[in-house]
Order: structure tokens, then C-alpha cells, then sequence
């Protein structure tokens, strides 16, 4: 059994202080340094967008950040412009460890946002992760990150679906929380298989 642990989006713009930021987001980075050390291979995920990219508020008329909106793919919430390319918001936390195995960049195409590490927000346009997994005998993830209604959700979600063995450290982990969002978020990871932990 091969276990990797997948950090997802612990990256400035997402901490205090950031464009998109989740409450306590910083708190995780310590405790997910401390427990790199358990697994065969470590994974971060960088959210990794253009500057204007369609998940944007600031690239619709009329929309402020948290609305929703329709695109080709399905309804999309709109947000803050954040993690742009090359930017300081885009640079993960400056305390975490990133001598990792694989940095995974997600959400650089222009027209679709990439919540989940494994697809982009159509749901079939894959990143390669699976692949890279598979290739190297990872049969068991466990996930950590931000934000946890999110991409720690919909990665966790499409890992369990590939036949991954997936447990979320939801205490190495912070949500966004609106709507309902995180709660609703926890029932889907139980009912695909998910252990929260
Ligand atoms: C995320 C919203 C937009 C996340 C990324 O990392 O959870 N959320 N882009
Ligand atoms: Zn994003």
C-alpha cells in the first residue's frame, strides 16, 4: 500500500490577509508540516488562474464575487480574483514545506475553473493526477488543505470515485462556508466513501 498525502491550495491568497480568504486558513500550515514526514509521497496543489479568468467576478459586468453564474459546464460561483499567475497571492504560505514530490497546478485555462485536483470543473477535462497516482502505486490519499467545501471536496469526491482510499484531516483543513456549503460538503464525502477524520 502506497499512502500520499495531497495538499490542496495552501497558498496566500487563501489566508488571512489574502483575496479569497478562509477564516483560520493559516492555522493548518504547522500541523501539515508535522505530518508529512508519514507518508511515501507528498502532493501540493497550487490554484493557478490568469489574470481575467472566467471564475472572476471582476471579469462579468454586473457581478460582485459570490454570485453565481452559468457557464457552458454547469453553474459556477463567482469570486474575488485571486491566485493569478506569477502573483504573491498565488505563492503557497511561506511556512509550508514544499519539498514535495509533484506540484500540481489547476485552474490555468482562461474559460474553466478547476476545483478538484483530478478534473476541471466540467467534470471530464482531467489534470493528469489520476494518472500520476496510478503510475506510482498510490492506492490510499489522505487530504488536507483549503478550502475544505471546495477543492478539498471535490478532490476528495473524485478521488473516492477513481477507487482511491480517501480519509480528509478535517482538522488540517478550513472551509469557506457559505450557503451551508461546508455541511452539505461533509454529507456528500461520507455518502462517496470518504473517512473524515
Ligand atoms: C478554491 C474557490 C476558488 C479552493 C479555489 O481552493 O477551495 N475555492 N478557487
Ligand atoms: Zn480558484
Amino acid at each position: 500500500m502506497t499512502h500520499a498525502l495531497l495538499v490542496i491550495d495552501v497558498q496566500n491568497d487563501f489566508c488571512p490577509g489574502g483575496a479569497l480568504a478562509v477564516p483560520g486558513g493559516d492555522e493548518i500550515v504547522a500541523p501539515i508540516n508535522a505530518m508529512m514526514d508519514e507518508f511515501d509521497a507528498v502532493i501540493l496543489t497550487q490554484d493557478w488562474h490568469p489574470a481575467g479568468h472566467s471564475s472572476f467576478a471582476g471579469s462579468h459586468d454586473d457581478k460582485n464575487p459570490f454570485d453565481m453564474t452559468e457557464m457552458r459546464y454547469g453553474p459556477q460561483v463567482l469570486w474575488p480574483d485571486h491566485c493569478v499567475q506569477g502573483t504573491e497571492g498565488a505563492n503557497f504560505h511561506p511556512d509550508l514545506n514544499t519539498h514535495a514530490d509533484l506540484v500540481l497546478r489547476k485552474g490555468f485555462r482562461s474559460g474553466i475553473d478547476s476545483y478538484s485536483a483530478f478534473f476541471e470543473n466540467d467534470q471530464k477535462t482531467p489534470t493528469g493526477l489520476e494518472g500520476y497516482l496510478k503510475s506510482r502505486g498510490i492506492t490510499k490519499l489522505t487530504l488536507v488543505g483549503l478550502a475544505t467545501d471546495f477543492c478539498v471536496y471535490y478532490s476528495a469526491i473524485d478521488a473516492a470515485r477513481l477507487g482511491f482510499d480517501v480519509t480528509v484531516r478535517m482538522d488540517a483543513c478550513r472551509a469557506i462556508d457559505m450557503d451551508g456549503s461546508l455541511a452539505a460538503a461533509e454529507t456528500a464525502m461520507r455518502e462517496a466513501g470518504v473517512i473524515l477524520a
